[in-house]
């Protein structure tokens, strides 16, 4: 049923092209000819091949008249069939069908790692779940804000995810601070986090990521101790305590602004 539908629509449909293509591609030809034939009365259309017009007739009831005027020429013909297909042309140098492909994943890659790390800074930017601000100290108006968005990874990723944040891996610097890193942990995540403290550079030494040694702690017991000698970070226990521990594990993120 619907294909006989469609049969019959097929003709209609055929017309109406003919007519548009005609309307469409010379209306501009036909506008100056169909004015002309105004002129004359004439409401004559033709389509078909330029001919030549009439005669004049002779004149009526008197001396024979001069020859009248050339008609107005014929409307030019509708346009010819398409031509004939040109010849195939030559071949090209092909690229080997690997390396192309090899190409657009090597493309695909970067995309992807690019859009990747911009995830990772839009999200430690703008998800403060979590936020916690205090005062840095009573006299100062400046104060300190330790975010998170909930991601998790090691001492590196974490500090490269808040320096692109534009601040930098929490870093307690007295009980007050450390409070407020452990509410963010207890309060969101129940994860343990690693702070901005390692001894990387000498061991038994802890710096801040500055350089700088650290001016306070809160070691739980036993620690730090260097399990297995390779431990050189250090992560806060949901309690608030540290524990060194190999910067390789898989921490809950938590920056500084
Ligand atoms: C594990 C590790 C160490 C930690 C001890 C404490 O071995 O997490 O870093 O010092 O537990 O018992
Ligand atoms: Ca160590
Ligand atoms: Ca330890």
């Amino acid at each position: 049923m619907a294909r006989s539908q469609t049969m019959l629509l097929l003709p209609t449909f055929n017309t109406f092209v003919l007519v548009f293509s005609l309307v469409t591609t010379s209306n501009s030809k036909y506008a100056q000819v169909v004015q002309k034939w105004d002129e004359n009365a004439c409401t004559l259309v033709v389509c078909g091949p330029a001919q030549n017009g009439l005669p004049g007739r002779d004149g009526k009831d008197g001396p024979k008249g001069e020859k009248g005027d050339q008609g107005l020429r014929g409307l030019p013909g509708l346009p010819g069939k398409n031509g004939s297909p040109g010849r195939k042309g030559d071949e090209g140098e092909q690229e080997p069908k690997g390396n192309s492909v090899v190409r657009e994943l090597e493309f695909l890659k970067t995309e992807i790692s690019d859009l990747q790390e911009e995830m990772r800074t839009l999200k430690a930017k703008f998800n403060e779940i979590g936020k916690v601000q205090f005062s840095r100290n009573d006299s100062s108006a400046s104060e300190k804000t330790f975010v998170t968005n909930g991601f998790e990874g090691g001492f590196e990723i974490g500090k490269t995810t808040c320096s692109q944040s534009g601040g930098q891996l929490a870093s307690p610097m007295n009980s007050a601070e450390n409070s407020a890193m452990q509410q963010i942990i207890v309060a969101h995540h129940k994860k343990a986090a690693y702070i901005g403290i390692n001894d990387i550079e000498t061991e038994g030494t802890f710096t801040y990521l500055s350089g700088e040694a650290i001016g306070y702690s809160n070691w739980a017991p036993g620690e730090p101790n260097n399990s297995g000698e390779i431990e050189n970070c250090v992560e806060m226990y949901i309690d608030g305590s540290w524990n060194d521990k190999s910067c390789d594990e898989r921490r809950l993120i938590i920056c500084e602004m």
